[in-house]
């Protein structure tokens, strides 16, 4: 049985996966409104990625016999300067999020709760990836600068990203 104080840390990591989802899912529509619909498509399949890491810890807590408590998520931000600007946020909030988790595992020990422990290893491969994803296309996208035709060859790149299985 999960401690009241795991369950409420786990509560909370739900509230910021839908956060993140959230995130995403503004920038996808700053990227359509660009009409960039390769970025808009891979920003869309971030934000139901974090949808499916929100439903993770979801399942979790009620496979722990635990108590699912969705709290309120805030409005992203719905404006933004430019593509850098996009995915320098994107690196930002992957590396908040991995600190995030990085505490959550911290409180697993603490609190001897192992299988809470190897959930969570998941999640800390997980950000590896997301931070190194996040890193390389913001590399890319300033790289490109105002090269139009190499922007339009990042984009159709991006349209391609298939939605994660089921255990991603
Ligand atoms: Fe849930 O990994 Fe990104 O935020």
């Amino acid at each position: 049985m999960l401690s009241t104080k795991m369950e409420n840390a786990l509560n909370e990591q739900i509230k910021n996966e839908f956060s993140s989802s959230f995130v995403y899912l503004a920038m996808s529509a700053y990227c359509d409104e660009q009409n960039l619909a390769g970025f808009a498509h891979w920003l869309r399949m971030q934000s139901q990625e974090e949808y499916g890491h929100a439903m993770k810890i979801f399942n979790y807590i009620q496979d722990r016999e635990g108590h699912v408590v969705l709290k309120a998520i805030p409005q992203p931000e719905s404006q933004y300067g430019s593509l850098v600007e996009v995915f320098k946020e994107t690196l930002e909030h992957e590396k908040t999020i991995s600190q995030m988790i990085n505490e959550l595992y911290a409180l697993a020990v603490e609190e001897k709760d192992y299988p809470t422990q190897v959930m969570l290893q998941w999640f800390i491969n997980e950000q590896v990836e997301e931070e190194k994803t996040a890193s390389d296309i913001l590399a890319q996208v300033k790289m490109i600068g105002d090269n139009t035709s190499a922007l339009i060859v990042l984009d159709q790149q991006l349209a391609s990203r298939s939605p994660e299985s089921e255990d991603k």
